[in-house]
């Protein structure tokens, strides 16, 4: 067994941010565990981009971290010299009575976040790359431009803490190492096993492993109320009004055809949109179909293109992924065994915390502390009857 002192088992997004973390904090042997070699497209951290909003629609109890988390990211691009967060704003639209317009609202007032709220036609007028009229953006439309928002650069964000990681003296990488098992140890502390027969120990472990986080906690008696959804995005053709300095990222709700989200022209890459809601549930270790083999695939994307966006044009390309849900989409995040400390449940709005999760996953691991910060995300909140008590 390679024993360390600490164990990361997932090498993702949050696993990286946590392992950064304690690399520049010195706490000992840490080893990281990946089932592939990031970054990669199995895990929750593909398709290059992703929005950081602060004016939280999901929750005022989650804009101090992301507060904490847009700080984190300005410090690794000084520190690392690589631009990582394009400041482009973010423009949540919607029906003003739609509850996360509101929330998004709510959230702005509560932490006096710069906030602009338009209605429908004034957003067409300022971003012409919107449709404005009663069949597209009306009066009855808000729209509310945070301008401290954006778009983080993922790809370049893993592969940042590869190389710092790669420069650690306390933090390994091991890279093609499936975890299928973790044992729990009588006297504490756990060992991981691996597909290959590589064996791992720790008297403490994060599991930020995504998908694969319940069906390795069920062993050890620890029930996750996890789900996995098939999603899409893909990126278009679009004319100069959706570069990335005429139009922001945005959320979309829209009563009839769902809830979206998108980038604007990053570098010639095309106009990116994917569909936040619906999806299509998936079996734990089921196959994701490729992008277009789901008859919604490209049809709902079109539908959304066609009514509110009248510069996108043909389609380039478009990639599945998957969101791991919890049942009221927020985060799952806890210690549910002395010592195994989790992450996961994500639920499609993760990454833009990962900079903070980092900080405060890794010091939850290296001190057995949770930051106040986490204590709504703790598994209480679905009171799961334990094995015992069904
Ligand atoms: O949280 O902003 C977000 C987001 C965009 C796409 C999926 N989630």
């Amino acid at each position: 067994v390679t024993q360390s002192d600490l164990l990361i088992i997932g090498g993702g997004s949050m696993g990286l941010a946590a392992a950064d973390h304690l690399a520049a904090r010195g706490v000992g042997s840490v080893q990281v565990l990946d089932a592939h070699d990031p970054p990669h497209d199995q895990g929750a951290h593909h398709g290059e981009t992703r929005l950081i909003r602060l004016a939280y629609g999901e929750g005022s109890g989650y804009v101090a971290l992301a507060q904490r988390a847009w700080a984190g990211w300005q410090r690794l691009e000084r520190e690392s010299g690589e631009a990582l967060l394009l400041p482009t704003g973010v423009l949540n639209l919607g029906p003003a009575s739609a509850p996360f317009l509101r929330q998004v609202a709510a959230s702005a007032r509560d932490y006096a976040l710069p906030l602009e709220q338009l209605d429908g036609p004034g957003v067409a007028r300022r971003w012409p790359g919107w449709r404005g009229g009663a069949a597209a953006l009306s009066e009855a439309h808000v729209g509310a431009f945070e301008s401290r928002a954006g778009v983080l650069r993922v790809a370049r964000i893993i592969a940042c803490w590869r190389q710092r990681l790669a420069r650690s003296t306390g933090v390994t990488l091991a890279t093609g190492a499936r975890v299928v098992a973790l044992e729990a140890l009588p006297a504490g502390g756990y060992v991981a096993h691996c597909a290959d027969g590589r064996r791992f120990g720790a008297r403490r472990v994060l599991a930020a492993c995504g998908q694969h986080l319940a069906g390795l906690l069920q062993p050890l008696g620890v029930t996750l109320p996890l789900t996995r959804v098939r999603k899409t995005f893909a990126w278009y053709d679009a004319d100069a009004r959706y570069h990335r300095e005429r139009f922001p990222g945005f959320s979309l709700t829209d009563d009839e055809l769902g809830i979206y989200y998108g980038f604007p022209d990053i570098d010639n890459a095309g106009f990116k949109i994917g569909r936040h809601d619906a999806g299509q549930p998936l079996a734990a270790g089921e196959r994701l179909l490729p992008f277009g083999e789901h008859p919604a695939d490209i049809s709902e994307l079109a539908q959304v293109i066609a009514r509110y966006l009248p510069g996108v044009g043909a389609l380039r390309h478009g990639a599945v992924c998957q969101y791991i849900r919890t049942p009221d989409e927020h985060f799952l995040i806890d210690e549910p065994l002395p010592g195994l400390v989790i992450a996961g449940g994500f639920s499609g709005h993760g990454f833009k915390f990962a900079s903070v999760m980092g900080e405060v996953l890794g010091e939850w691991l290296a001190c057995g502390k949770r930051a106040p910060e986490l204590a709504a995300f703790g598994l209480a909140r679905f009171s799961i009857p334990s094995e015992e008590n069904a």
